[in-house]
Parts: C-alpha cells; sequence; structure tokens
C-alpha cells in the first residue's frame, strides 16, 4: 500500500479495509500463538514495509572507526594526514560476527565522520584510505564492512557526516552540496544494498571558517531514487527519527507518530524539539510515522581510546539500556569502536557476548505461552495453563496497523481480586514492564486510553531475574 512508492514522505495512512484486514475481523494470531479479536479502523498512520522490517529488528551496532582512531580524538578538525590511518589487522567479519552473535541485526560503519576522512576510494578527494599506508592505498573499508554484514545477513548501514572539516568548497554553498551529493552516490551505488543511511546533525565551520547550508530535499532524493529500500535516519527522519540524547533512553510516553512540523531540519536543537524527538505525537491528521532510534556507545567516547578500556558498559548496563530503549518502543544503535589495530577490542567483545547469553536467557521462556486470551472492551485477560512466577511483561501492539494505546494498566488476579503489578503509557512496538517477582494463574491488561482500538500483537511474561527500576520499593512490593 505504501512501503514501495517512491515518495519522500515514510508516512503511510490506511484508509481501506485490505483484504487481510477483512480476514482478520474476528480473531488475529499474535507470535506466541495467542488469539486476540481485532477490530480494523477506517484510518491510521501506519509503517511503510521497510520501516516495519527495520522496527522488528531492533537492535543495531554502531561503527565508529576512522583517523580519530588513530589520533586520540572525538572530533577531527581535518587537517590530519591520511599517512596516519594504518590499522594493523582489521577484520570486519569480527565486527560483524560479534554484533550477529549478541543478537544485534544490522550495522552501521561511520564512512566519513566529521574531520572529512573518507574509509572508501572517493573519487571527489584525495582525503581517503587511497593515500593511506592501509593494505597499500589498495584498501577500502566500506567494501569490507558491506561485504561482512552480507556473509552474517545484517543490514549494512552507512554514516555519511553533511559537516566536513576537511573539504575546501565546505561553506560554498552549491559546490559543497554537489561534492556531497557525489560522495553519497558514490556510497550507494559502488557497494550493493545498503538498508540505512545515517545523516549527522552536527553543522559546524568548515576550513574556511564558512558554515554550509544543506541541501536535503536533494539528499533525500538521491537516497530514494539510488536506494529505494534504504532508511534516512536524521534528527528530521523522513524515515527514522533521533532519540533526542546520546544515552540511549527512549521517552516515556514513546509514539511512532510525529508531527513533523515540531522538528523541521536536522542539527536544530531547543526545548520543544528534545520533546518532540523523545516524545513523538499521538497519531492525528499531522503527523508521520517516523520511529525513533536510539544511538549510545558501549564507551565514554564514540570513538576508541585506550584510556576508556577499562570503561566498556557491563552485560547487566547494556540489559538495562535495551529495556529502556527497546523495551520503551524504540531501536537500539550501541555504538562498539574498533581499536587501532581495527578490531573489536577484547573488553567490548565479552561485554556483548554476555549481554546477548543475558538476552537469550532473560527472554528464553515466555510463561505465558498457549495462555488464552479474552478481550473484553479495553482489557485482554490471561489465563496461562498453569501457575507461574515472572517479573516482566513483554506487550507488542500490532503496529503494522498503526499504534494506539496511550495509558494502561497491568493487573494480576491475587486472593481473589485484581492487583495492579505495573502501569504504563504507550506500547507500540514493544514495551517491557518490570515489577516485583509474583505468582498467579491470570493477569490482564487494561486499556486506559488510546488513541484508537487497541490491536495487541503479544503479551509475553518472563522471569528475567531483574528489580525493577525502583528497585525493591518500585512496583509491586
Ligand atoms: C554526533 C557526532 O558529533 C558524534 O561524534 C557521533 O558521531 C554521534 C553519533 O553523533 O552528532
Amino acid at each position: 500500500m505504501n512501503a514501495d512508492s517512491d515518495s519522500p514522505g515514510p508516512c503511510t495512512r490506511a484508509t481501506t479495509m485490505t483484504r487481510r484486514d477483512f480476514l482478520g475481523l474476528g480473531l488475529a494470531a499474535t507470535t506466541s500463538g495467542i488469539w486476540l479479536p481485532r477490530i480494523p479502523a477506517p484510518s491510521r498512520i501506519i509503517p511503510s514495509t521497510r520501516q516495519l522490517a527495520w522496527q522488528n529488528a531492533r537492535m543495531g551496532v554502531f561503527i565508529h572507526f576512522g583517523i580519530n582512531t588513530f589520533t586520540g580524538r572525538e572530533w577531527g578538525d581535518g587537517t590530519e594526514s591520511p599517512e596516519d590511518f594504518n590499522p594493523s589487522a582489521l577484520d570486519a567479519r569480527q565486527w560483524a560476527h560479534t554484533a550477529k552473535s549478541a543478537g544485534f541485526r544490522y550495522i552501521i560503519l561511520t564512512a566519513k565522520h566529521h574531520d572529512g576522512f573518507c574509509l572508501w576510494p572517493s573519487r571527489v578527494t584525495a582525503h581517503s584510505v587511497k593515500n593511506s599506508p592501509w593494505r597499500g592505498g589498495n584498501g577500502d573499508v566500506v567494501r569490507e564492512f558491506v561485504d561482512a554484514a552480507a556473509r552474517e545477513g545484517l543490514g549494512a548501514g552507512l554514516y555519511l557526516s553533511p559537516w566536513d572539516r576537511h573539504e575546501p568548497t565546505y561553506g560554498d554553498n552549491a559546490r559543497y552540496n554537489d561534492f556531497y551529493v557525489e560522495q553519497l552516490t558514490e556510497l550507494l551505488t559502488w557497494y550493493g544494498s545498503i538498508t540505512e543511511v545515517w545523516f549527522d546533525g552536527a553543522n559546524g565551520e568548515g576550513p574556511n571558517g564558512r558554515r554550509q547550508t544543506y541541501d536535503w530535499e536533494r539528499v533525500h532524493r538521491t537516497v530514494r531514487k539510488l536506494q529505494p529500500d534504504a532508511l534516512m535516519f536524521s534528527d528530521a527522519g523522513p524515515d527514522i527519527r533521533w532519540v533526542g540524547n546520546e544515552e540511549g533512553a527512549a521517552g516515556d510516553p514513546n509514539w511512532c507518530t510525529v508531527d513533523p512540523a515540531r522538528v523541521p531540519a536536522p542539527g536544530v536543537s531547543s526545548p520543544e524539539i528534545i520533546d518532540a524527538l523523545q516524545h513523538g505525537d499521538p497519531p492525528s491528521d499531522v503527523t508521520v510515522w517516523r520511529p525513533a532510534e536510539a544511538p549510545v556507545s558501549v564507551r565514554p567516547g564514540w570513538f576508541w581510546h585506550e584510556s576508556e578500556d577499562a570503561k566498556v558498559k557491563s552485560a547487566e548496563d547494556l540489559f538495562e539500556l535495551y529495556c529502556r530503549c527497546v523495551g520503551r518502543n524504540a531501536n537500539l544503535l550501541l555504538n562498539v569502536p574498533p581499536g587501532r589495530d581495527g578490531l573489536l577490542q577484547p573488553a567490548d567483545v565479552r561485554a556483548l557476548d554476555r549481554f546477548g547469553a543475558r538476552l537469550r536467557s532473560a527472554f528464553g521462556e515466555d510463561r505465558a505461552r498457549k495462555g488464552l486470551v479474552r478481550r473484553e472492551g479495553g482489557s485482554f485477560e490471561i489465563t496461562l495453563p498453569e501457575f507461574a512466577e515472572f517479573d516482566t511483561a513483554v506487550m507488542k501492539e500490532e503496529i503494522a496497523a498503526g499504534q494506539s494505546i496511550a495509558r494502561y494498566d497491568l493487573e494480576v488476579w491475587r486472593h481473589g481480586a485484581w492487583e495492579q503489578i505495573a502501569r504504563g503509557t504507550t506500547v507500540g512496538r514493544e514495551k517491557i514492564d518490570r515489577f516485583m517477582p509474583v505468582t498467579t494463574g491470570k493477569m490482564r491488561l487494561v486499556v486506559r486510553e488510546s488513541a484508537d482500538s487497541p490491536r495487541i500483537g503479544s503479551i509475553a511474561l518472563y522471569r528475567t531475574g531483574t528489580p525493577p527500576p525502583g528497585g525493591r520499593n518500585g512496583p509491586h512490593r
């Protein structure tokens, strides 16, 4: 209905009842095999096919790698020499393999950061790997990265910084826009399928002390034309929006829909804009589907620094991040920077391996499986096959049909009465609620407010063994 159109806007409105809606009038199957009633609504804002696939991927690894890795800086100033770039043992297969094993489904590389140094042999600048000693000047990190991602079945995304502190035409608006579109064209035509293009909002001064006015419309048109299936990320989308911070924390509430007029361009900041990025807006006639992605680094910096080798987040820190981000309806983009050898460092690999194992054990056994779900108005009741102990609920709306729930309670049946164990705002693709362990044979989701008739995709219950965010005094004492 939408996804495959060429229109630059990602938003789609379902106005007619599809065959699937018609067939699903009575009951809809959920991923856990639970059957729930569903009622089609006449008009909803829904994701494109590519947005939906991206949301279902949930987690990506971000690779910040480049000249800064060798100079020890976070923002190079563009005066670095390509001679500095010489990773001794670069192996992109190790990046992709580590990501895949931990459960990440896509990976994004900084093809060019603000310093302007290109990890591929761009034809429009000399400031690239082709003038470095690495692989005798014949290397191409983007090529090795894209091939490694494909081998692991990961989506491959590229970050191309619009801010370029090396390029002399920067600030000479028309000429730099041509230069930038040329670089984008190289990246989008030389390497096969690219799943996400990451546009950073940073827009400082170039080498001549001038600022640049970017031609976003042309940039978006170029991506749509050359890679119709690629999603574009920026503060202002158009397909994916920045979550509004670099800590990996999604907002609460967090809508997949947002009024685009509230964030007119990337790189402009104000409390109102951060609020729009964090929370989105409930679906309405002025909103578009633009789900949030939360970039955060496994280390304090984005690039590798030896001094931060002992400051890598633990698996438990990452699990918390996951709950705050994926568990609040956003995708997690976890940065893991390779070191000077061109490899992810042992401490980072260990953290990711343990994080993957933690996820597998926490969400391995759904204790609600085959539970019978009965709907009464806005209340969805689950009868478990047997009494079970759980401390975490994972709920999903069927977002292919839009996002609706704005406020809800979770209740369990105990001692002959319903008792509240958690309450929340939005659900969306996924909502994770944690509470003190409870044993029961019956629980229910009570939707208190919703933008439309809610469609629940699934409700799963787990024993994850983590206390709720408020600790032992949190929900359900
Ligand atoms: C920011 C950049 O300035 C940082 O260096 C990093 O790339 C981060 C993901 O985005 O805007």
